[in-house]
């Protein structure tokens, strides 16, 4: 039977890169994002590609009653959810903590945080009636460390950290698998997002090492989704070789 998964934030990076993954391994998929002409265009490359039957849905995962909207309304086909990738989010900025923008800090905390509250309550419904469902989170090696001017972004994804435990002991009695994936820098849109298309800056931080690829990023999701039902694999940090931690990395030129 086939399974459907719901990856939010697929317009581009890790989700973009984990559509195309869980398509070549014979998902149905529920595409998310605000740029609808990206998801389109990836339902069609898709359907080329693998022949995957791929449904878009356009929303803000900050907007609760659009979420609830979209996916309480799904068509029964589309109903029994059976993974949900929560990787939609960002940084904005990064600033000292008494120079940064304080609307800057209310939109990571509204996405990265309140974004994966909405959605994952909208998807659980049919979770719950089928026993059996698989949820990954997209932590981040800021949600285990803070580093210098990282600090709400770190903060929303430590909460995030939490949040994807919390869910762990809430749905064990489901029978409702939660992963928390937490990688290391990776090249996407976002560095470019951060530094609000500043492509100097977003350039910058990728010199002098190798950063992760959001191919390797899905390669893990993949690999954290396909293991056999009585597996979880709970929490998962990832790094390119040339960092060793939040704020450690091997660089070229020191
Ligand atoms: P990208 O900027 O490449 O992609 C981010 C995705 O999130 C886009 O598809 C974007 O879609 C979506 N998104 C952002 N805000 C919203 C919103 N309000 N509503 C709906 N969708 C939204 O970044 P990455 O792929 O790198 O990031 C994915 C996740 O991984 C994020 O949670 C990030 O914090 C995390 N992460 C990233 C790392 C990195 O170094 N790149 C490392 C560790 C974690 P659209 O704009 O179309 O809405
Ligand atoms: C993204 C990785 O180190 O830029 O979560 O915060 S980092």
């Amino acid at each position: 039977m086939t399974h459907i998964a719901l990856i939010t934030g697929a317009t581009a990076g890790f989700g973009l890169a984990t559509a195309r993954k869980l398509a070549d391994k014979g998902y149905q998929l529920i595409i998310t994002g605000r740029r609808a002409d990206r998801l389109k265009e990836l339902e069609t490359e898709l359907y080329n590609k693998f022949g995957t039957k791929c449904l878009s849905l356009v929303f803000d995962v900050r907007d609760k009653s659009a979420v609830n909207q979209q996916i309480g309304g799904l068509d029964p086909a589309w109903k029994k959810i059976d993974l949900l990738v929560n990787n939609a989010g960002l940084a904005l900025g990064r600033d000292y903590f008494e120079e940064a923008d304080m609307d800057d800090w209310e939109t990571m905390i509204d996405t990265n945080l309140k974004g994966v509250i909405y959605v994952t309550r909208a998807v659980l419904p049919g979770m719950i009636a089928h026993k059996k469902g698989h949820i990954i989170n997209m932590g981040s090696i800021a949600g285990k460390e803070i580093y210098e001017k990282g600090n709400v972004y770190c903060s929303s994804k430590h909460a995030l950290d939490a949040l994807s435990r919390s869910m762990r002991v809430d749905l064990l009695r489901h029978g409702i698998k939660v992963t928390a994936i937490h990688p290391g820098a990776a090249e996407t849109e976002f560095s470019k997002v951060r530094f609000k298309g500043d492509d100097e800056k977003a350039t910058a931080v990728y010199q002098g090492f190798q950063p992760l690829q959001p191919e390797d990023v899905a390669e893990t999701i993949w690999f954290c989704a396909s293991q056999p039902s009585h597996v979880c694999i709970n929490d998962l940090e990832i790094t390119c070789t040339a960092q060793a931690n939040a704020y450690l990395f091997n660089k070229a030129n020191g």
